[in-house]
């Protein structure tokens, strides 16, 4: 069976983004036909501060919120990237295989270090090396994650081929990027021009699966837009990022097509439409946010969760990972 892997980051709440380009594909993708690996990456985390508290509370949260929204610990394996070390191991392999030129080519690193990047920590420079090898360890085929995603995905299968090629194997496979749905670059409800993400300092940006009914109406009434009435034809949308932006949340929310949904709501006001989204997204979302803290109510369980799929994790990571330093030329490897 194919494999799946995906993972996101305990660096701040799960929001509406994450859970339409991201986690509903992997609750889709679990099924009969793929071995489903999730994992929440918290090495990748702290390539910028985080409050050690808090990265705790975070971690435990991301593991609810990917039960909340359907993943099962039976079906897949769920745990923490820093309860398996050989995503560690592996990823200074791929260091040493991956050239300085291919990272300062990465838009996130770009966007993330800003211009001060002399700055910016070494692990945020080398994040695709160890993203790669969090998908590698397991000889994952399939990989479900936003747009956003799409460069370092890339990048994945370039150094799976250039170790490949250095070693003279055909031990690494070439993954494929499944981004799928109809929102996988959800944007921010502040700005139509960027993705909505944790680290937005607004909170009123985003809207994250922990907010109940009364805070998702608030963003979505407040989120900005433009004075014209909806369109009834997705060309309408052109050149009105925020709008389109709201329609697009609705019709991924709703199961349909932007053209679906507009057929149904073009003429409307924004003072109308947004009620709609705001009903919308509180009966999808709500539900999820109240196992969420059902589950954060009982952490022992938790922690029994990320327990027992670290170690299966590690019956299929660890092989790889020998076998890897074999191949490398490592020695008591083999
Ligand atoms: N806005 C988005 N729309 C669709 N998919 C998204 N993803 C993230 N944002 C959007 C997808 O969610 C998965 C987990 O990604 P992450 O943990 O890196 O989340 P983030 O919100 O992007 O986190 P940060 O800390 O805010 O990082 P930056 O700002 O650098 O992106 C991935 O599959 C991602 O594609």
């Amino acid at each position: 069976t194919p494999r799946v892997f995906s993972g996101a980051q305990p660096s701040g709440n799960l929001h509406l983004g994450n859970y339409l380009g991201a986690l509903r594909n992997w609750v889709r993708m679990q099924s009969e036909e793929f071995e489903t690996i999730y994992c929440m990456v918290d090495l990748h985390a702290i390539t910028v501060w985080q409050n050690p508290t808090e990265l705790q509370h975070a971690t435990r949260e991301l593991c609810a919120g990917y039960i909340a929204s359907g993943l099962n610990p039976e079906k897949s394996i769920l745990f923490n990237q820093s309860q398996v070390p050989e995503h560690a191991q592996l990823a200074w392999i791929f260091n040493c295989v991956a050239r300085m030129g291919w990272m300062q080519r990465m838009t996130q690193w770009k966007d993330k270090a800003g211009k001060n990047q002399q700055n910016a920590s070494l692990g945020l420079f080398a994040y695709p090396a160890l993203m790669a090898a969090d998908i590698l360890i397991y000889h994952a085929t399939h990989v479900p994650v936003g747009e956003d995603q799409k460069q370092h995905l890339e990048l994945t299968r370039d150094i799976a081929i250039k170790f490949n090629n250095d070693f003279g194997v055909d031990f690494f496979p070439v993954t494929e990027p499944v981004i799928e749905g109809a929102a996988t670059r959800v944007m921010s409800l502040r700005d139509g021009s960027k993705k909505m993400s944790k680290s937005d300092p607004s909170d009123m940006s985003r809207i994250n699966l922990t907010d109940d009914a009364e805070a998702i109406a608030k963003k979505i009434r407040k989120a900005k837009t433009d004075p014209d009435a909806l369109p009834s034809e997705a060309e309408g949308l052109e050149d009105r990022p925020e709008a389109r932006n709201l329609v697009n949340i609705y019709a991924a929310l709703n199961d349909q097509t932007i053209e679906q949904v507009l057929s149904e709501v073009g003429g409307k006001q924004f003072g109308e439409f947004k009620p709609m989204l705001a009903d919308l997204a509180v009966a999808k979302l709500a539900p999820i946010s109240t196992e969420m803290s059902r589950l954060m109510g009982d952490q022992a369980e938790i922690d029994r969760i990320l327990a027992r799929g670290a170690e299966r994790a590690r019956e299929i990571a660890a092989p790889i990972l020998q076998k890897t330093y074999e191949i490398v030329g490592m020695v008591g490897a083999a």
